[in-house]
Order: structure tokens, then sequence, then C-alpha cells
């Protein structure tokens, strides 16, 4: 069974991200755009909580069931919640087209009702050699989150 979900991206920077999982088995598929960012990579992941009481900060880490240490999306050891990287363009818009096979939208590892964040920084993919790299990738401030929610279908 196919399953959508959305998430409005709020903050200074704004977007809105479509998810589309064909079945359970398959990739899950964002696409959407999200603009006022400043030009270049922007972290993008999947945080562990849909909790945004105290703004994005009240997400908690990146979503991470297996208890591995942060990567890029087609790294073999990565976070669930890792995305990767999406890049603005001159005008701080961001389009947004990715596939991935380990976050679903339905089961034990269902993102829904977690928080999607964009950080101010680039993601290193947890190879840049920083402190940070090995759990957030050093993308540094969280600039806009939203929760994922059920969209219709
Ligand atoms: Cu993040
Ligand atoms: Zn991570």
């Amino acid at each position: 069974m196919a399953a959508k979900a959305v998430c409005v991206l709020t903050g200074d920077v704004k977007g809105v991200i479509y998810f589309n999982q064909a079945s359970p088995d398959a990739a899950v598929v964002l696409s959407g755009e999200v603009t006022g960012l400043t030009p270049g990579q922007h972290g993008f992941h999947v945080h562990e909580f849909g909790d945004n009481t105290n703004g994005c900060m009240s997400a908690g880490p990146h979503y991470n069931p297996h208890g591995k240490d942060h990567g890029g999306p087609d790294s073999a050891v990565r976070h669930a919640g890792d995305l990767g990287n999406i890049v603005a363009d001159a005008n701080g818009v961001a389009k947004v087209d990715i596939s991935d096979k380990q976050i679903s939208l339905s089961g034990q590892y269902s993102i829904i009702g977690r928080t999607l964040v964009v950080h101010a920084d680039l993601d290193d993919l947890g190879v840049g050699g920083h402190e940070l790299s090995l759990t957030t990738g050093n993308a540094g401030a969280r600039v806009a989150c939203g929760v994922v929610g059920i969209a219709k279908l």
C-alpha cells in the first residue's frame, strides 16, 4: 500500500516537502522546495522527536534507531535520518528531489511524527574530521523545521 506524508518547514527559511512511498519496502521519495536559504549546501535530516515546543531544538538528535554514527545518505554507516544536503541556488532556493531507502512512512521505523530539519551549514557527511562530524556532520544551526505528518492520498 502506498503512503504519503507532508512537512511544512517554518522559520526564516520556509518550504513544503512531500514524501511518497509506493510500498512499505520501497524507497521514500521526497520532493518540494525550500526558500530563504543562503546559497550553497545545507544539512537535511530527520530528527528523533516531533516536538517543536522549543523550536527546532526540541526535535532532539538525528533519528538513529540503530545506534550508528552520523554519515551521508550513501554511507554504509549512517543515522536513518541522514538525508545529506540540499543545495540552494543564488536566489536561496533549493529544489528537493531525494530518494532514500533507510526511512519509511510505515512500520517500526516510520518517520511520521518526527521532525525534518534544515541546517545553516553544510553537512560534512561524517568525514569532515570535526569533533561533531560523527554526530551531526557539523551542520550548524537549525534554520527551519517541521513535523512530518500524514498526507491526504
Ligand atoms: Cu539535522
Ligand atoms: Zn546524522
